[in-house]
């Protein structure tokens, strides 16, 4: 396998994701751990092993990458951090509910998830499907109940916002987008399959995490439509980048197996269009991104897109 560091395609700021965000990640990891707080919950000990399953699959890894867009989409629209916080761990309650499930053998299959047994090998199948179930239900609870609007943020955002979120964990989402991805493993399968699949798979929860930072900033229409195409730019290329990197990387550094997707025939881009055409997407779509972070129509005084634009660097850089 090739494990060459492939050269930065987009050249923007340098300073690394870990760096720059690790106090937003902090955040967002403390929100998480008081968020799966049994005791907050269930005075009883009898489900005691469906909650370290869910801990398990959610707290102690990650890169929070769709939590951190949300964050930064909000800052960036003039919003408060208090206003988005239950939705961005709301997003990564979801998001880890979809790898415990993806890993499930009747899934993808697999053994391993952020370095270690993916949460049916630590915990049994029941629990796993059990564990998911759960965190969804609880995600969409926290952002009921917890969120505390502030500055333009109005009730009516945080309805609208509550309902994009069922979008995505339903049909017009990531359920929707995984169902066709099984579907079409070792099946012929056009351009237009393969981006169906991606904008559903993966591209809905990032389109969600900007949409809902610009939405719970209070931001005008105009803005939202830009923060949403701005999250399908980003969504797909995350996605073409996870398929080169399937392809280039290793089980160690991503922390889950390596080299699948060709395995099980999956439809991807490198499958489809090559390494390098995949790459320059990556890159068409970090342009687009950076293009529509440029406008400042409807955007606060003092508008200021650094971090989004570190990380559309970053989606298109990563190595893990
Ligand atoms: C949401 C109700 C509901 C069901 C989920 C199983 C399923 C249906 C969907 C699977 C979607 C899936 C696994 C898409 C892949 C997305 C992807 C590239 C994941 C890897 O994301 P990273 O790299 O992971 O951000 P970390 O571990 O860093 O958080």
């Amino acid at each position: 396998m090739n494990t060459q560091t492939p050269q930065p395609m987009t050249h923007l700021p340098t300073q690394s994701y870990e760096s720059l965000f690790s106090a937003s990640i902090e955040q967002i990891n403390q929100a998480l751990e008081r968020a799966l707080d049994k005791r907050a919950y269930d005075t009883s000990s009898q489900a005691n092993g469906l909650w370290e399953a869910m801990r398990y699959g959610t707290l102690d890894g990650g890169k929070r990458i769709r939590s951190i867009l949300a964050l930064e989409a909000c800052k960036a629209c003039g919003g408060d951090i208090e206003s988005i916080l239950p939705t961005a761990c709301a997003i990564e309650m979801v998001h880890a509910q979809s790898l415990i499930h993806d890993d499930l053998p009747c899934m993808d299959n697999d053994d391993m998830r952020r370095g270690k047994p993916s949460v049916h090998k630590a915990f049994g199948e029941s629990t796993a499907v059990l564990a998911g179930d759960a965190l969804i239900a609880l995600a969409f609870g926290l952002i009921a109940k917890e969120t505390q609007l502030r500055g333009k943020a109005t009730p009516q955002h945080l309805l609208s916002v509550i309902g994009d979120f069922s979008d995505v964990t339903s049909v017009q989402g990531l359920v929707n987008g995984q169902f066709v991805d099984i579907l079409y493993e070792g099946q012929p399968f056009t351009p237009d399959i393969l981006e169906y699949i991606h904008t559903f798979k993966t591209g809905a929860l990032f389109r969600f995490s900007l949409r809902a930072g610009a939405k719970l900033a209070g931001a005008d229409a105009i803005v939202v439509d830009r923060f949403t195409q701005l999250g399908e730019k980003l969504g797909l290329a995350f996605q073409i980048v996870d398929d080169l990197l399937d392809i280039d990387s290793t089980t160690e550094t991503l922390g889950k197996t390596a080299g699948k997707d060709q395995l099980q025939e999956k439809a991807t881009y490198p499958a489809f269009f090559g390494v390098e055409a995949s790459r320059q997407q990556v890159e068409q779509l970090s342009q687009d991104a950076l293009a529509l972070l440029e406008e400042t129509a409807g955007m606060p005084p003092g508008y200021d897109s650094t971090n989004l634009k570190t990380l559309v660097a970053f989606i298109a850089n990563r190595l893990h």
